[in-house]
């Protein structure tokens, strides 16, 4: 969490004529919450790993400039991503207005080609919804385009171009909007601690920099705001603080939301907040392409809590997927005869995959390990789309930086048992099928696999 926020900007009266002097941010940290001061008051979301954009109050309307221009975003640390975003940014800066707000936002295009902003999920005229061709002419590079509508209702929304959209979101476009109730609402509660991100998906080569754009499915790289883990900050709160997360899903595939440790709530989407009697406990949520969920709870279970995408490819970072499953296989004298040829080779595989976090494989330049992340009991295994939750009681109202790994009271962390393993008694009845089949069709069949570890060589 850096301590640099951004204040929002007041002009001089000569200046509003003016465009607004667009915001330029190019940290990868989370920025702490931006606390407004004009227009009403709110509580104002955290964007993991990024910001929220500062505007200029001019005669009752927020002004805002958004930058649409090429970025170095920093993915994980040591490894760079060149994509394209919003005032120097992949995803651009959170957008936080409140119901009813008249926003007029300035929207320059810096890009080598056109494009165009659509506000996902707003109720607007239908010449400010941001279609390139249909509603609008497209935004010229060079030229600066201006968006002007009401915020009509509260929640969660994001926008991206609506132009080449392929490539340009593939490039990392797009941003998080939030439009806060204006007053107490009968289905929006007030909470706590209010966290915002977008899921989305990059295919960078290891040891290029550039988003292989023409990818549809085949992601090597999948993201919480253009970050991997371990670059994923923790979402830090107190014990029994009411947390809300936004989440928007502007990737090519759904993907299943996880929390441990707590159940949520489902309290809006980008149709609006959830009536109440329609809301369930769950613990996964799945976010389809183009959907928004706002999950709900109440943290009062201490301690790290993993929280990821439960596709289990989508907590792996860059990784080759034309690789035979290995487990079983055995490469006794195998890995000499191919070492005397190439002598930089690597059995892996037949145990499994963790071994990758284990072996010291060289990497090329400007990537990160399939998975890794140093925990306190040691590597976490994962990359991707995982973070922590971390509940404290020391947390302090409105802090929102990473306390440290969690201090698990003496006796309550799983432990080794010491005893001696006793062989397991084998069930052996032949179990009970509800349509047995003719005794003379009983053919006996076995695959026969080696087991892991069964030769010499390990
Ligand atoms: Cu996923």
């Amino acid at each position: 969490m850096a301590g640099g926020a951004v204040a929002a900007g007041t002009v001089g009266r000569a200046a509003m004529a003016a465009l607004p002097e667009p915001v330029i941010q190019t940290r990868a940290e989370t920025m702490p919450p931006l606390v407004p001061d004009s227009g009403r008051p709110y509580r104002p979301v955290v964007t993991l790993n990024g910001w929220t954009l500062p505007w200029r109050m001019n005669q009752g309307v927020k002004e805002f400039h958004l930058v649409a221009e090429a970025v170095v975003r920093e993915m994980a640390p040591g490894f760079k991503a060149h994509l394209w975003g919003y005032n120097g940014q992949s995803p651009g800066p959170t957008i936080e207005v409140v119901e009813g707000d008249r926003v007029r936002i300035f929207v320059s295009n810096r890009l080598p080609e056109h494009t165009s902003i659509h506000w996902h999920g707003q109720r607007l005229p239908n010449g400010m919804d941001g279609v390139a061709g249909l509603t609008q002419p497209a935004i010229r590079p060079g030229k600066t385009h201006v968006y002007e509508f009401v915020a009509r209702r509260p929640g969660t929304f994001m926008y991206h171009p609506h132009a080449d959209e392929m490539s340009q979101m593939a490039m990392g476009m797009m941003g998080f909007w939030v439009t806060h109730p204006k007053d107490r609402h009968p289905a929006i509660e007030p909470v706590d601690r209010d966290f915002c991100f977008l899921l989305n998906a990059y295919d960078i080569e290891p040891g290029s920099y550039t988003p292989k754009i023409m990818t549809m499915l085949d992601f090597n790289l999948w993201s919480w705001n253009s970050r991997v883990f371990p670059g994923i900050d923790s979402l830090n709160v107190r014990v029994n603080d009411k947390v809300r997360i936004r989440i928007g899903n502007l990737s090519m595939t759904n993907h299943p939301i996880h929390l441990h440790g707590h159940e949520f709530v489902v309290t809006g989407t980008d149709g609006g907040p959830t009536p109440r009697a329609a809301r369930w406990p769950e613990v996964t949520t799945d976010i389809a392409v183009g959907q928004m969920r706002q999950i709900e709870f109440v943290a009062d279970e201490e301690g790290d809590w993993a929280f990821h995408c439960h596709k289990s490819h989508h907590t792996m970072n860059a990784m080759g997927h034309n690789v035979p499953t290995l487990i079983g296989v055995d490469h006794s004298g195998l890995a000499k005869k191919i070492g005397d040829l190439i002598p930089d080779y690597m059995v892996m595989g037949e145990r499994g995959m963790a071994d990758m976090t284990e072996m010291e494989m060289p990497l090329p330049d400007n990537s990160v390990p399939m998975m890794t992340g140093e925990g306190p009991f040691g590597s976490v295994e994962m990359g991707g789309m995982f973070s922590v939750l971390k509940v404290r009681r020391d947390q302090q109202p409105g802090d929102y930086r990473d306390p440290g790994w969690y201090r698990h009271p003496q006796g309550t962390v799983a432990y080794e048992y010491p005893g001696p393993l006793a062989e397991p008694a084998r069930f052996e009845g032949a179990g009970g099928q509800a349509m047995p089949r003719q005794r003379d069709a009983l053919m006996p069949t076995e695959v026969r696999v080696r087991k892991p570890g069964a030769h010499g060589g390990r």
